[in-house]
């Protein structure tokens, strides 16, 4: 519960409690799962409502802090609020419904509802850094990830669809963990030129590239990584493409190190990539965080202005897609460590034709 106190700490001065109603922050401080209920956070203390069906459970397994069964959810907060002469109350501005914060502000009228993201750049920023508990959990998420992609790389073939191979890449991880990080990304052939093109019923052809993207959950915790391969022999022009995107990764791994910029290393790479007349044709940012969300801070593009510190988990990402042609991004998702990084993402880069 560190970050449940840490949290407490950097509360500001006029805001005398925050109310966590997302389920995915709840998680986050209390490793509690629950889709009804709220963490309430003041200055100096924290009450997990939760009612009849989790109560049991959470009673059991959070030791730190109150847990309240509620019967009626705004009557136990109306009780927490009046008990402690609360009369200004944060909510997480990027997670709250518009009509639930009406509800709040027709029930509770002597209250001022903070809306400014001050309260959830708190929470954001400190799900940035990884706890050692979270990084096994990444760690275990992307080793479930990648044994998926050891497994695909025998089933693919001339003939198989797009959605054959990502039935067998979402099994294998389904067999494996909770579940998919998001919905699986396999494209091939003129298809691979969309970054985030849905799987078809195109059947793959000689001399095609495959772009996928897919990954694991574990305990909440999200894994993502993408490889590009190619079925029988590929075209100069392809090879050319994929080794300019390789050396571009390699370029942004080898730059990142505590302190850099995010929107510095993102630079790099479209630098790079300028070089050989490819600089719109990277349409993307370069990476973003990863957690108990597929996507979070940091954001490595161009207006990231974040610097990267040790225990936080990115990926690097580029890719170069030409329209109606072909594409090839390779991903990797790494942790960033005093010295420099740690990359999970284990299995080889060079080109693997089938
Ligand atoms: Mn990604």
């Amino acid at each position: 519960m560190q970050k449940l106190f840490d949290l407490m700490r950097k509360l500001p001065p006029d805001i005398d409690c925050g109310v966590i109603s997302s389920s995915i922050n709840i998680k986050y401080f209390t490793r509690f799962s629950l889709t009804d209920g709220v963490l309430v956070v003041t200055h100096s203390d924290a009450y997990l409502l939760t009612d009849f069906r989790y109560y049991e459970m959470a009673k059991s397994v959070i030791k730190d802090i109150s847990v309240i069964c509620f019967k009626d959810l705004n009557a136990e907060l109306a009780n927490i609020f009046e008990v402690n002469g609360f009369s200004s109350v944060a909510i997480e501005s990027s997670y709250v419904a518009v009509k639930t914060l009406e509800n709040y502000k027709k029930r509770f009228k002597d209250i001022t509802f903070i809306t400014d993201d001050r309260f959830d750049d708190i929470i954001l920023d400190l799900r940035m850094v990884k706890t050692d508990y979270e990084i096994k959990k990444i760690e275990h998420a992307q080793e479930v990830t990648e044994a998926a992609f050891n497994s695909v790389l025998n089933f693919i073939s001339e003939g198989k669809t797009e959605l054959d191979i990502a039935r067998n890449l979402n099994t294998f991880i389904l067999n494996n963990s909770e579940g998919l990080s998001f919905d699986t990304i396999v494209v091939s052939g003129s298809n691979s030129s969309l970054p985030h093109g849905v799987p078809s019923y195109k059947p793959i052809q000689k001399g095609d590239l495959i772009t996928m993207d897919f990954g694991a959950i574990v305990d909440g915790y999200h894994s993502d990584m993408t490889r590009t391969v190619c079925v029988g022999e590929l075209s100069s022009e392809k090879e050319e493409i994929y080794s300019i995107v390789l050396s571009g990764q390699k370029l942004a791994l080898n730059s990142v190190k505590e302190g850099i910029r995010c929107s510095d290393v993102d630079r790099l790479v479209r630098d790079y990539f300028k070089k050989f007349g490819f600089d719109s044709e990277f349409g993307h940012s370069l990476g973003h965080g990863v957690g108990l969300d597929i996507h979070e801070r940091p954001f490595l593009s161009s207006r990231g202005n974040i610097e990267l510190k040790k225990g936080m988990v990115v990926t690097i990402e580029p890719g170069i897609y030409l329209s109606g042609r072909f594409g090839v991004r390779i991903e990797d998702m790494i942790l960033i460590t005093e010295n420099g990084y740690k990359n999970f993402t284990k299995c080889s880069k060079e080109l693997i034709c089938i």
